[in-house]
């Protein structure tokens, strides 16, 4: 419909779930009016998170992103607004922890990250990502514009 109710993927990364941030990062969630729709608590194994990070497979630190995608529980999370996927995005800040403390300090980033690796989370970059990513963990879950599709769910 004309409300542009979007889904994106988020995820409570390794150090985000270890450093107990998971309760924190749903209130903030929560009270930023997104409906989270689905979540699953799950471990990465290497394939998985190199499938889920194939875009970056040329880069020098990619090995280093998948030894830490897959160091511990992840917090997958299929969240729910208008304009979920910037929305999302603004709320996690930008990608190095460190530089989100000084220029984004609200940020969920600069609250709970550590470095530019480390960042605590996830969330897609545009509306193709989201429906890609959404696909990726949740094979029954389509994202974009759904509000004629909450019968399904
Ligand atoms: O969409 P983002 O997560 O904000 O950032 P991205 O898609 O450019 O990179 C995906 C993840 O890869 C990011 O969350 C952390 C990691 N990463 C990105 N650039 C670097 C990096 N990790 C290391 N070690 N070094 C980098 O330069």
């Amino acid at each position: 419909g004309a409300s542009s109710l979007e889904r994106t993927l988020a995820m409570i990364k390794p150090d985000g779930v270890s450093g107990n941030y998971s309760d924190l990062i749903k209130r903030i969630i929560v009270e930023a009016s997104f409906n989270i729709v689905k979540e699953m608590l799950t471990l990465l194994d290497e394939q998985t998170a190199s499938a889920f990070y194939l875009e970056h497979s040329s880069r020098t630190f990619f090995p280093h992103l998948v030894t830490y995608m897959t160091s511990g529980p992840v917090l997958v999370m299929v969240l729910e607004k208008r304009n979920a996927v910037s929305d999302w995005r603004g709320l996690i800040g930008p990608t190095d922890a460190q530089k989100a403390k000084i220029s984004h300090p609200h940020s969920i980033r600069a609250l709970c990250g550590k470095d530019l690796q480390r960042n605590c989370v996830h969330g897609s970059d545009s509306t193709s990502s989201a429906e890609r990513e959404i696909k990726f963990f949740f094979k029954d879950v389509v994202s974009g514009d759904v509000a004629s599709q909450h019968d399904e769910l």
